[in-house]
């Protein structure tokens, strides 16, 4: 029997790990949420995967920048002066080369990266002040997945929004076009939005990137369970779980799950949680939706922006799609 009661005190949790926690692991099928990968080891993990051969998504969108951020940056800035926006704090180095282009363009570039990690944010800022003389970076210490708040840009100036990654991926459809709502909403008519997105593509290719031989992503995976051990207390078996990652074909998405090996109860003292698994019984941990070409702009366009242009790998397997924010 799965019970929960009062959290037992003298261990601290945030509150919203301790509700996502308890909300994930008392559904049925269970989950937790994939923003509790990103700890100090899980960012490491994540770093180790953008590596990977298998996980071409990475290398894939910074050839594409370091093809076309001359162009990307061009049609933004639309012959006037750009600041550069950055929803989460960005591993630079994509970054870097839009950033370049618009130096090499203006004098000053604001960045301002936003991201609910001060950390982060401060990592971002060393950096990037160091690596590149002429940006001047303003962080914004702020969660973008509950609306964005923007300070007027100054006169003549348009603001260029960065949503890299496949991000966006991350999120069911109707939230991700209701996150590009609020960046909209927080926009002025001729400022725009770059947004980075995986695209589908065979299975083979698709569950290699999220199955590596190396086992990155099993370790990436199981961190989370890594995790509640340190920060709730918990009895996790990680021998007992394993990383499994499949293809969903009819919602067009890649799925990571722990699968429980035998059927095993864990222990959560800090949320007083007792949770029993089935053997084979799984936590869904992440979907990363895949675009087709031709949806990616279908959903600016249903938020409010104009497509202007976007830009692919020759094998099409990762699109980058500026849009304008319309009137
Ligand atoms: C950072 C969300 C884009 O979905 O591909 C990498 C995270 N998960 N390997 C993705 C991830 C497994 C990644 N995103």
């Amino acid at each position: 029997m799965t019970t929960i009661g009062l959290p037992r005190p003298g261990i601290r949790v945030s509150e919203q790990m301790a509700s996502a926690v308890s909300e994930g692991l008392l559904s049925r099928p269970k989950w937790l949420p994939a923003w509790l990968f990103y700890d100090t080891a899980g960012s490491q993990l994540f770093n180790q995967i953008t590596e990977l051969p298998e996980y071409y998504l990475t290398r894939t969108e910074r050839s594409i920048f370091s093809d076309c951020s001359d162009e990307m940056i061009a049609l933004a800035a639309g012959g006037g002066a750009l600041r550069i926006v950055e929803l989460g704090a960005g591993s630079a180095d994509k970054t870097r080369l839009l950033l370049n282009a618009a130096v090499d363009r203006q004098d000053t570039v604001i960045y301002e990266p936003v991201d609910v990690s001060a950390s982060a944010l401060e990592e971002a800022q060393e950096r990037i002040e160091r690596e590149i003389s002429g940006v001047l970076v303003m962080p914004r210490v702020e969660d973008y997945t509950k609306g964005l708040g923007l300070d007027a840009a100054a006169m003549g100036e348009r603001r260029l929004v960065l949503y890299i990654g496949s991000s966006i991926g991350n999120f069911e459809p109707d939230e991700a076009l209701q996150l590009l709502k609020n960046v909209r909403a927080a926009l002025a008519t001729g400022d725009t939005i770059l947004l980075g997105v995986d695209l589908v593509k065979d299975k083979s290719t698709l569950v290699a990137a999220y199955n590596d031989a190396a086992g990155v992503t099993a370790a990436f995976n199981l961190n989370m369970l890594v995790r509640l051990n340190r920060e709730l207390g918990a009895d996790f078996d990680l021998a007992a779980f394993a990383h499994r990652a499949l293809w969903n074909a009819g919602r067009s998405r890649m799925e990571m799950h722990l699968a429980s090996s035998k059927r095993q109860r864990v222990h959560l003292p800090a949320l007083d949680l007792k949770i029993d698994f089935e053997k084979g019984e799984t936590i869904h941990t992440e979907n990363s939706y895949k675009y087709r070409p031709g949806q990616v702009e279908e959903t600016l366009s249903s938020a409010g922006f104009t497509p202007v242009k976007t830009w692919m790998d020759t094998e099409k397997r990762f699109a980058v799609s500026l849009a304008k924010a319309g009137s």
